[in-house]
């Protein structure tokens, strides 16, 4: 039985799918913890209301990120995590931390990477004219969303569409996306070859 722990900052609804899709599909694998940087996240709630562990690593009362780093890796492995999920987690990590997860931490990050890594991706989409839009899955490393691609989802882009419009059509795909990716990983199909991720067929 592995054990995950999702890290969230806000809504949770990637962590909700994964817990959702892990239970209902009989993963070997559990979620042993959900954490969040910021004590208001609602997602919290859904994790206590199912029977999971939570718990709170304030960011705003760390002095620096090197400090706030060392404080969720401890709570962190508090759980003796085998995969740690970023799921709409807004902090960025540092080398050391990043290091220490290596092979063993995914993020979902809402755009069709290698375009528009970083924060606000709906908009670029839209203000770069493009005709498609998406999500992708990938392994975390040090550089902000470089990392090894497991999986992605794509979405056309309409006719009329805002921010919101164009976010609620990928995040449908996401709650998808995210629950595949981590179940490849749990059933231990993915490896890392040159830098890219291969996918195993089943056993
Ligand atoms: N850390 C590393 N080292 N590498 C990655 O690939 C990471 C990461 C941390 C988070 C998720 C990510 C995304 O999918 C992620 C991937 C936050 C920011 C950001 O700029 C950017 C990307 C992502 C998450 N955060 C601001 C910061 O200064 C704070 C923004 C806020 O609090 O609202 O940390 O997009
Ligand atoms: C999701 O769209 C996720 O891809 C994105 O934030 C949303 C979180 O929703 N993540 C990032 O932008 C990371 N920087 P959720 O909290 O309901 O899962």
């Amino acid at each position: 039985m592995k054990n995950i722990v999702i890290l969230i900052s806000g809504r949770g609804s990637n962590m909700e799918a994964v817990v959702r899709a892990a239970r209902s599909e009989g993963w070997p694998a559990r979620v042993a913890a959900v954490i969040s940087n910021k004590p208001d996240a609602a997602g919290l709630a859904f994790a206590q209301a199912h029977g999971i562990a939570t718990a709170v690593v304030p960011s705003k009362e760390f002095p620096d990120r090197a400090s706030f780093d060392a404080a969720l890796q401890r709570e962190i492995d508090r759980f003796a995590p085998d995969l740690v999920v970023l799921a709409g987690f807004m902090r960025i990590l540092t080398a050391p931390f990043v290091a220490h997860y290596e092979g063993r931490m995914l993020n979902i990050h809402p755009s069709l990477l290698p375009a528009h890594p970083g924060l606000d991706t709906h908009r670029k989409c839209l203000e770069a004219g493009e005709g498609e839009h998406g999500a992708t899955v990938h392994f975390v490393t040090a550089e902000l969303d470089h990392g090894p691609m497991v999986a992605q989802a794509r979405v056309p882009v309409l006719p009329g569409d805002t921010e919101a419009t164009l976010a609620a059509r990928v995040l449908l795909e996401e709650h998808k996306l995210y629950p595949y990716a981590v179940r490849l990983f749990v059933e231990d199909r993915l490896s890392i070859e040159q830098g890219d991720v291969r996918i195993a067929q089943p056993a």
